[in-house]
């Protein structure tokens, strides 16, 4: 076993109880009731999912593993030469609870490495698929054509399977898939956008600088594509990729399985492509408003009407649960302000413009609960300064980053032996009539 298995095990060992007696002990204790505007309203706000990897407070944002996002960039091992920690810690991090040492992320890292070639039969697949196809579609596609390898379903049909040791083979599947899936992400960026120029594995280097080297990037987008891939990783269980990854899993589906479905929610515009929604928003505002002059404030108010008229949402602004600006948009546009030539970048100034206009324009028009932006309305602009101008490949980006969240979850849901989600539905009927009755008798 690794520093990472020994202590996860450990860790599972400690937790179980805590689970078994909440399951048996207290299966009566209401914790929370659904209303009708609930049961029509996408489940919203209903307390039925269990996470201990990452908490969501509407007015603090993200919590992973009980610290903020500038506590966890402050008490991780850093990558060498970087004010930004590796992928691999954060994986510690995130799987464990515990801030590792150097030496468990070096371990982490070495480790990666044997997991992260990816079988050429997967690159065929995705050369096989038309060229225009979104990137989104080819990364399911890719993470579904892995599924062949996969040693949680090997184990399930061994017909060995024991409920208490099927965590590790689970664990097996997510380490591979989160070291596998920048390799899988670069080679569709470089198939797309660079005329299939691939770019080979740089064996020396941790997972963002490797994700940096094999697009061809800059030195400086190591840390960018750090920074990235930890912010985007978790946000609680509720959301759509991390709930529909939760979901497929349950069902013993293995990770791979999971996680292409998950991948399929976040490529909607409501969830992970709003990334590209606001690069594509920003471009169309510029070439429709602001030929031959500067933009304005005037002009970016009358561009959020016109787009909030035609009925359409503002993209990068709002969110289910969070009820103030969302910190990993912060954490990325503090990047933004300390790096020389991006905190002058144009685009910047101008998300940054639309940043001061938008919240009082979404508030007067009074349909949202939450006017201020979350973490797609800045994406962007970092990926765009830096070279990375294909904006449907942003989401692909936020998929390899949802990775260790959605992986981290199931490993612990299946160490936790969490049970088949089912929810019961009703017909409109029923609802009818328990709505004439002021509830259910
Ligand atoms: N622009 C215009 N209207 C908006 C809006 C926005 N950015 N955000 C919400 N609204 C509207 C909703 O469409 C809804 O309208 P309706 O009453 O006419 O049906 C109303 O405000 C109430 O919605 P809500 O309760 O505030 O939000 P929600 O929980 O239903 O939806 C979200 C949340 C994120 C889908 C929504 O705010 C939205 O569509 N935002 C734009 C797309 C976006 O940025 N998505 C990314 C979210 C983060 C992520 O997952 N990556």
């Amino acid at each position: 076993m690794t520093q990472l298995k020994d202590k996860l095990s450990e860790k599972i060992q400690a937790h179980r109880p805590r689970t078994a007696r909440l399951t048996k002990e207290f299966a009566d204790i209401v914790i929370d009731k659904v209303d009708i505007g609930q049961c029509m309203g996408g489940a919203r706000d209903i307390k039925c999912l269990v996470t201990d990897i990452s908490s969501l407070d509407p007015q603090e944002g993200i919590r992973f593993r009980g610290k903020t996002i500038p506590e966890t960039f402050a008490a991780l091992p850093k990558a060498a030469g970087s004010a930004y920690p590796t992928v691999e810690s954060f994986w510690y991090f995130l799987l464990t609870g515990e801030v590792p040492t150097q030496a468990q992320v070096d371990e982490v890292v070495a480790q990666w490495k044997t997991r992260q070639s990816v079988p050429p039969y997967v690159f065929d697949v995705i050369r096989t698929l038309p060229r225009d196809s979104h990137p989104m579609a080819m990364l399911s596609i890719g993470i579904l054509a892995l599924q062949r390898d996969s040693k949680f379903a090997a184990y399930y049909n061994s017909g060995k399977f024991n409920k208490t040791n099927a965590w590790e083979q689970v664990y097996e599947d997510a380490s591979d898939l989160v070291a596998r899936i920048p390799v899988i992400a670069a080679f569709i960026y470089n198939l797309k956008y660079r005329d299939d120029k691939q770019i080979a594995i740089d064996p020396k280097l941790d997972m963002g600088a490797n994700f940096a080297h094999m697009i061809g990037q800059s030195e400086e987008y190591k840390d960018v594509a750090r920074m990235y891939f930890i912010l985007h990783s978790d946000h609680e269980s509720g959301n759509v990729s991390a709930h529909t990854t939760h979901l497929v899993h349950s069902a013993l589906s293995d990770p791979y399985y999971a996680y292409s479905a998950g991948l399929s929610g976040l490529a909607g515009p409501l969830h992970g492509l709003a990334n590209q929604e606001v690069l594509s928003w920003t471009m169309k505002f510029q070439e429709k408003y602001c030929k031959g002059v500067e933009p304005t404030k005037e002009l970016i108010t009358k561009a959020l009407w016109d787009t909030l008229n035609s009925g359409q949402v503002i993209p990068g602004y709002g969110h289910a649960v969070l009820r103030k600006t969302d910190p990993r948009y912060m954490s990325q546009r503090e990047f933004c302000l300390k790096t020389p030539g991006l905190k002058d970048d144009p685009l910047f100034k101008l998300v940054s413009m639309i940043f001061e206009v938008a919240p009082g324009v979404l508030s007067e028009h009074g349909h949202t609960k939450n006017p201020w932006p979350n973490v797609d309305a800045q994406s962007g602009v970092i990926q765009w300064y830096y070279g990375v101008k294909h904006w449907d490949f942003y989401t692909v980006l936020f998929g390899v980053g949802r990775a260790l969240g959605c992986m981290a979850n199931i490993t612990w849901d299946r160490a936790l032996g969490y049970a088949l989600e089912r929810p019961k539905s009703v017909t409109t009927d029923m609802l009818e009539k328990w709505a004439a009755e002021g509830g259910i008798k």
